[in-house]
C-alpha cells in the first residue's frame, strides 16, 4: 500500500516531464503537428527588465513535404507573439515589419537572427528566467499546432550576440 503510493506520487511528479506535448493535451490528435514544425536552438533574450518586449531567434525546421503557413502564435508569456522582418532603408534606418503569415517551405527552414527576422514577444506577463524554457504555440493554415520551446538566455553572457542591445533600442512597440 505504501509502496503504490510511493510510486503514484512519483508518476505525478514525473508526468509533466514525459512528453513535451503534455501542453497540448487539449488538442485533438489530428491537429496536433507534433515534431513535423520545430525550432532549432531556440533561444530568447533576456532584456533589460524595465522593457516588456522580447526578441526571439532560432531555425523553424519544417520536415514535411508541404509547405507550413502560420496563422496564429501565442505564449503563455507574452500576450503578444509575432514575426517580425527588418527593413532596411538607404539612408541605413532600420524598421521592423509584421509578416502576418510567414511560411516554412517544405523540407526547408526559416532563420531567425537578430538584425533579421525575428520572434517579437510583446508585453511580457512575467520575469524571465535565464536557462527557463518558454513554450509558444504557433497554428498553421492547415489547422495544425506546433509547439516551439525556447531557452531564455542573458545577452550579456554571450559574445556572439553583440548585435541585440541594438535591436532593444531600435524597438518601437
Ligand atoms: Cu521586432
Amino acid at each position: 500500500m505504501k509502496r503504490n503510493s510511493l510510486y503514484s506520487l512519483l508518476f505525478i511528479i514525473l508526468l509533466p516531464h514525459t512528453s513535451s506535448y503534455a501542453f497540448m493535451s487539449g488538442v485533438s490528435p489530428d491537429k496536433d503537428g507534433g515534431a513535423e514544425l520545430s525550432i532549432i536552438k531556440g533561444i530568447i533574450l533576456q532584456g533589460p527588465p524595465n522593457i516588456s518586449v522580447n526578441a526571439g531567434y532560432g531555425v523553424l525546421k519544417n520536415i514535411t513535404d508541404e509547405d507550413i503557413t502560420l496563422i496564429r502564435l501565442t505564449s503563455p508569456v507574452f500576450d503578444g507573439v509575432q514575426l517580425h522582418d527588418m527593413e532596411y532603408s538607404d539612408d541605413g534606418k532600420a524598421k521592423m515589419v509584421h509578416i502576418t503569415k510567414p511560411l516554412i517551405p517544405a523540407g526547408g527552414e526559416l532563420k531567425l537572427a537578430p538584425g533579421d527576422k525575428h520572434l517579437m514577444l510583446i508585453n511580457r506577463r512575467r520575469d524571465l528566467k535565464v536557462g527557463e524554457i518558454i513554450k509558444i504555440m504557433v497554428e498553421s493554415n492547415k489547422e495544425r499546432r506546433y509547439m516551439l520551446e525556447l531557452k531564455v538566455i542573458d545577452p550579456r553572457q554571450e559574445k556572439s550576440h553583440k548585435s541585440d542591445s541594438e535591436h532593444h533600442h531600435m524597438h518601437s512597440h
